[in-house]
Parts: C-alpha cells; sequence; structure tokens
C-alpha cells in the first residue's frame, strides 16, 4: 500500500497540523511505502516572499524529521524538486469541470476572508490531484479541511479512466475522528492564516502568554460547568497529556473545584512536556543541515523514479506520448 501526503510551508506548523496530519502519517509510515512531501508549489497561492518560503520549506523539514519522519522508510522531498507534477495538473486539469473547482470550500473560505483570488488558488485542487495520483497513492492521511480535495482527486482519476481506460490509481482519505479538526485558541479551526495557532515549537514564553490568554467565560472556579467538554482547553488538553490525566480534569472541571488559570497552566505544562523530546531532536538536526538537505535530495531522487512511471504511463494513455 502506498501512503502519500504533503504539508504548506506556508508559515510555521501548529499542533493542528501535527494531530490531523504529521503523527498519523508517521504511524501510517509502519503499514505501508510512505511518500510525504513539502507542498512549496501550493504555498505560492498565498506566500509571496521567496525568502520566508526558503525558511519555511527547512523549517517545515526539520519540523518533520524532528516529530519522527523517518528518511529511511518514507521518501520526502520538497514539491519543486519533482517538477513532473506540474505536467500532471495540466493533463488532468483538461478533464476537470469548472463546477467542481468553485465548490471547493476551501477555494470560498478564503476568497471570503479577502485573499484575493488567482488561478493557482483556484487551481489548488487540480495540483493536489496530480500529486496524490503521481504516485499511485493509494491513501492518504489528512484533517477534514482536505477532505473535499481529495475526493475531488478520486472523480478526476475516475474521469481520466473513463476517458482514456484505466491509468490511474482512485485513492482513500484517512481522517481519525478525534484529530480531524484541532480548535484554535478562539474556537475556530487551528489555522497558520487565523492567527489562533499553537506552534509546534513555539517559544517558551509565547506559547504560555498565548496559552494563558485562551478567552473563557466569567464563572469562578467554584461553578459547575456542565459543557467542560467543549472548553477549548479541555479539548486541547486531551491531545497532549495522558488519557487518564485529561478525563480527570475534565471532571474536576465539570463539578467545580478547578479555576481556568490552573487549566490553562496545567495545558500548557502537558504541552511543553509533550514536544520536549521533538525540540531536543529538532535542535540537533538544525545543527546539521547538511544532513536535512540531503535528505531532501535523496528523497526528490526516489519520488521522481516513481513519479516519471506514472506520467509516462498517464502521457502514452491521452496520446501524448
Ligand atoms: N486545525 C487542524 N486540524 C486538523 N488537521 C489540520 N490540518 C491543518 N489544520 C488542521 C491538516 O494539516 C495538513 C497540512 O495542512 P496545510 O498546511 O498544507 O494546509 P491547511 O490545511 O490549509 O493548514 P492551515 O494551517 O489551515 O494553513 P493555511 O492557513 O495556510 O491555509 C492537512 O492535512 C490539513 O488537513
Amino acid at each position: 500500500m502506498r501512503i502519500l501526503s504533503g504539508i504548506q510551508p506556508s508559515g510555521t506548523l501548529h499542533i493542528g497540523n501535527y494531530f490531523g496530519m504529521m503523527k498519523p502519517a508517521i504511524e501510517l509510515q509502519e503499514r505501508g511505502e510512505a511518500y510525504y512531501f513539502i507542498a512549496d508549489y501550493h504555498s505560492m497561492t498565498s506566500l509571496f516572499d521567496p525568502e520566508q518560503r526558503r525558511q519555511n520549506t527547512l523549517g517545515v523539514a526539520l519540523d518533520f524529521l524532528a516529530c519522527g519522519l523517518d528518511p529511511k522508510r518514507s521518501v520526502f522531498w520538497r514539491q519543486s524538486d519533482v517538477a513532473e507534477v506540474t505536467e500532471l495538473t495540466w493533463i488532468i486539469g483538461t478533464l476537470t469541470p469548472m463546477g467542481l473547482l468553485e465548490r471547493a470550500h476551501s477555494y470560498k473560505d478564503k476568497t471570503a476572508r479577502g485573499i484575493s483570488p488567482n488561478f493557482g488558488l483556484f487551481a489548488y485542487p487540480v495540483l493536489m490531484a496530480a500529486d496524490i495520483l503521481l504516485f499511485d497513492s493509494n491513501l492518504v492521511p489528512v484533517g477534514r479541511d482536505q477532505k473535499q480535495h481529495v475526493e475531488m482527486t478520486r472523480d478526476i482519476a475516475i474521469k481520466f479512466n473513463q476517458a482514456y481506460g484505466e491509468t490511474l490509481v482512485v485513492p482513500e482519505p484517512e481522517i481519525r475522528d478525534e484529530t480531524a479538526i484541532v480548535p484554535g485558541l478562539d474556537g475556530q479551526k487551528m489555522s497558520k492564516s487565523y492567527g489562533n495557532t499553537v506552534e509546534i515549537f513555539g517559544d517558551e514564553k509565547a506559547i504560555r502568554k498565548k496559552i494563558m490568554g485562551i478567552k473563557m467565560d466569567s464563572r469562578t472556579p467554584a461553578e459547575p460547568k456542565p459543557n467542560a467538554d467543549q472548553n477549548i482547553a479541555i479539548q486541547l488538553l486531551k491531545l497532549v497529556a495522558p488519557a487518564e490525566v485529561a478525563r480527570e480534569t475534565e471532571e474536576r472541571l465539570r463539578a467545580g473545584g478547578l479555576g481556568y488559570g490552573d487549566l490553562k497552566k496545567a495545558l500548557f505544562e502537558h504541552y511543553w512536556s509533550f514536544f520536549a523530546p521533538a525540540r531536543a531532536k529538532r535542535a540537533e538536526l538544525a545543527a546539521n543541515l547538511d544532513y536535512v538537505n540531503g535528505v531532501l535530495r535523496d528523497g526528490a531522487e526516489r519520488a521522481r523514479a516513481t513519479a516519471t512511471v506514472v506520467l509516462e504511463r498517464a502521457r502514452r494513455a491521452c496520446g501524448l506520448a
């Protein structure tokens, strides 16, 4: 089985990215051939600073390796190093109905938030479909926000196969219910572009301040809180604390007797220790950038070896070769 997923270097990675995509992707390394990439072409739809893109790309490489991506087991590369994906984007783009792209939630959300729409943003799902189809991927671990894009990929692959004969593998999304949408500090989906993130490798003081600043209602510590499970700090605590600790804390909050200040302090402490081993690993990697760049170079070579075979198959099927 081949597993594939990507992550954009559009900003600093946060714990929504970690629990929604990186952690499942790392665990799936055990179950098949894993292909993971840094989606720098995708980041071009929203980030226009070349130096920032370079820095973010390196940051994503460090973060993913520090969190447990094993380059011996997985193929890990920078998307733009395997430019074959842009040719497949064109090929499948010619079979992608405009109406399908017009229904994309992510495009609608972004334009509604005032991001000026460009062709790249509109065509994002086609590039994402090419990312997946170029590697004969069977399984795509993603957060729920990307589910529709994987469904579009399936539609595009089926259309291609109907038009030109069985050529492309139709993939399945893998979405875990408990981390499908990690909430941000303001209760919306945690997102780089909403300014509501807890970074995976944030600065200690800054993250403490962000967590202590989570807005709560005005109930006193002694008052019972029947909706304790809806509390953002509890939801985040469930991700970073041992299950037993999170359960007890939620019960104390529900029954009354736990103040919001103490709850937020506990959240910070558990967050900080949860990522401590990865933080140490990241510092080691940051001191050895030759190794990190070597991993990406080697990954690009291995990814290209697969990509050229699939692209050739697609070219032949539609009469280009
Ligand atoms: N809050 C989240 N909960 C669960 N999963 C999430 N993902 C992102 N946010 C959450 C998952 O992380 C993977 C990589 O996402 P991406 O960075 O490529 O793009 P995104 O989904 O658009 O992430 P952001 O932070 O919201 O970025 P911006 O603000 O740049 O658009 C994906 O699998 C995603 O589902």
